[in-house]
């Protein structure tokens, strides 16, 4: 057992304090609090799980991709999201869990993943809808996460937003390309646009008002904005692309606000967000069954994998003898 001197407790606590306010990066064997840890493994394990569940939308679409071109770009993108599920579940790992433990946490229920996903892909265009608004949020989200004070997290959201910000591209050309095509075309990238917007609006948390963990994690330099100012940089940032798409977003009651310098936007229906978030949205009830059969038929590959690892470990080890 580890004895800590008296006020030993209070030093370690104090350094604590200093460097987040030095804006130093704390890392994995630096001491930190307990709920600090806690809250950066409830929201990279919530991370994680939405880059894999996110697979599912998507992934939904690559049979059916309209060219040879449009289906190997959905191909990357669907595995670049697989990708930093990887990375993110490594860096919640430094917190001291294992990814057997998250993801176990995922399939009963007790760990959630982003609301966005419990939405059904009914058209092609809805691929376009995802990149450009799904991953336009998700970028703007998490840029500022770039400057975590947690290391591990703060390093791996570079390289995932580098590839975000790829996918918010393919998204926007995908729709500009359908915005521009035929008539039906540009119905079914409204349609997509209609049905898009709102549950985006709803991926950057509750109103601050209701955000139990924001004032906490903000002090803590986890998260370095609020949900509703993020909200509003996504809307500034929408409204004139949604313009030069030529398409429109789903509310009467958008326009620019001289006074404020933002766009004014119209309630979210917030009891919708809830009900996702309880698992009663569209899709919630065939994404975990989904994710829950391609864990338990990717055994032998874990299986297979590690008896590899195994055997090459113990190679080494021969041979270093
Ligand atoms: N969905 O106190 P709050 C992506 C929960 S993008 C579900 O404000 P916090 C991708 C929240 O967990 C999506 N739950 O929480 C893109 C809390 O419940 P618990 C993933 C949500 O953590 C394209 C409660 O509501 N991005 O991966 O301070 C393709 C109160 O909320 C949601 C991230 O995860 C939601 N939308 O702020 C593929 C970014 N919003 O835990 C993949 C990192 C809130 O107390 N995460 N809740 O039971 C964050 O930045 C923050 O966790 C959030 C929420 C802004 C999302």
């Amino acid at each position: 057992m580890t004895t800590v001197l008296p006020g030993a407790q209070d030093a370690r606590e104090a350094g604590f304090e200093q460097a987040v306010a030095a804006d130093e990066r704390i890392e994995p064997r630096d001491w930190m609090p307990d709920a600090y840890r806690a809250t950066l493994v409830r929201q990279i394990a919530q991370h994680a799980h939405s880059e894999i569940i996110g697979m599912q939308p998507e992934a939904n679409w690559i049979t059916r991709a309209p060219s040879l071109r449009r289906k190997a770009i959905l191909i990357a993108k669907v595995q670049d999201e697989a990708g930093h599920g990887l990375y993110l579940y490594s860096a919640a790992e430094t917190l001291g869990t294992s990814r057997e433990e998250l993801l176990d946490k995922l399939h009963s229920g007790r760990q959630k993943y982003s609301s966005i996903f419990n939405y059904p892909t009914l058209t092609w265009a809805d691929v376009g809808a995802i990149g450009w608004l799904v991953d336009g949020a998700a970028i703007t989200n998490q840029v500022p996460l770039c400057r975590c004070s947690y290391g591990p997290y703060a390093r791996a959201m570079v390289r995932i937003c580098k590839e975000e910000s790829f996918h918010q591209r393919q998204g926007y050309e995908l729709l500009h390309a359908l915005s521009n095509g035929t008539e039906a075309q540009h119905a079914m990238a409204q349609d997509a646009v209609n049905r898009w917007w709102w549950p985006s609006l709803m991926m950057f948390g509750p109103p601050d008002d209701q955000s139990s963990h924001s004032a906490q994690s903000m002090a803590w330099k986890i998260k370095r904005h609020s949900n509703d100012e993020l909200r509003q940089r996504f809307v500034d940032i929408a409204v004139p692309q949604a313009e030069s798409l030529g398409l429109t977003l789903p509310d009467p009651q958008l326009r620019w606000n001289e006074e404020r310098g933002h766009y004014d936007f119209g309630p979210i229906d917030w009891t919708e967000f809830q009900q996702v978030l309880k698992g009663n949205g569209p899709c919630n009830e065939q994404r975990i069954t989904q994710r829950r059969r391609a864990h338990q038929e990717g055994a032998w590959v874990r299986e297979a994998a590690a008896a590899h690892a195994a055997k090459h470990s113990a190679r080494n080890t021969e041979a270093a003898a």
